[in-house]
C-alpha cells in the first residue's frame, strides 16, 4: 500500500512555541512536534510534511496546493482558528479528512477562543493534549483507514 501523505499546518506564533505561555502550551517547540510526527508517522506509512506560516493567506495557499496531492490534513491554526473565514472556505476545497488540532483546549479559555471557523469543517477534533495531540491525530487518521 503506497505511504498516506499528511499535510500538518501551524498558524501563527505555533513558532514560538517553547517561549510562548508554557503554562498554556507546554515546553516542547515547535521542532520537537515535528519530531515526535515525524517519529509516529514512519510506523503508521505514513509520510508529513509540516509547516507553520504566521500568514493567513500562506496558510490558504498550502491548503489550495493539498487539493489532490495530501490524503489528510491536521490544522492547528492558532488564533486564527476563531477569525479565518478565509481558512474555513479554502477547508472546503479539499475532499480529504481534516483534524483540528489545539495544544490547549480553547473552550476552557476565554469566550473569544470558543468559537471555531475550522471546528465547522473538520472531522475530528483533538485538544487540551498538548503536543501528544499531533501524534493522536496521525492515529486516528491510521484507525480511519484500517477501517475502510
Ligand atoms: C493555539 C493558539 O495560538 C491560540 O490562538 C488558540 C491554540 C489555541 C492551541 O491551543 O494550540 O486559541
Amino acid at each position: 500500500m503506497p505511504r498516506k501523505k499528511i499535510l500538518i499546518l501551524n498558524g501563527p506564533n505555533l513558532n514560538m512555541l517553547g517561549i510562548r505561555e508554557p503554562a498554556i502550551y507546554g515546553r516542547d517547540t515547535l521542532d520537537d512536534i515535528k519530531r515526535l510526527c515525524r517519529d509516529t508517522a514512519k510506523p503508521l506509512m505514513m509520510s508529513i510534511d509540516f509547516k507553520q506560516s504566521n500568514h493567513e493567506g500562506q496558510l490558504v495557499t498550502w491548503i489550495q496546493k493539498a487539493r489532490g496531492k495530501a490524503d489528510a490534513l491536521i490544522l492547528n491554526a492558532g488564533a486564527y482558528t476563531h477569525t479565518s473565514l478565509a481558512i474555513h472556505d479554502a477547508l472546503k476545497l479539499i475532499d480529504v479528512p481534516i483534524i483540528e488540532v489545539h495544544l490547549s483546549d480553547p473552550e476552557q479559555r476565554e469566550s473569544f477562543r470558543h468559537f471555531s471557523y475550522v471546528g465547522l469543517v473538520a472531522h475530528h477534533v483533538i485538544k487540551g493534549k498538548g503536543a501528544a495531540g499531533y501524534a493522536e491525530a496521525l492515529t486516528y487518521l491510521s484507525h480511519i483507514w484500517q477501517k475502510s
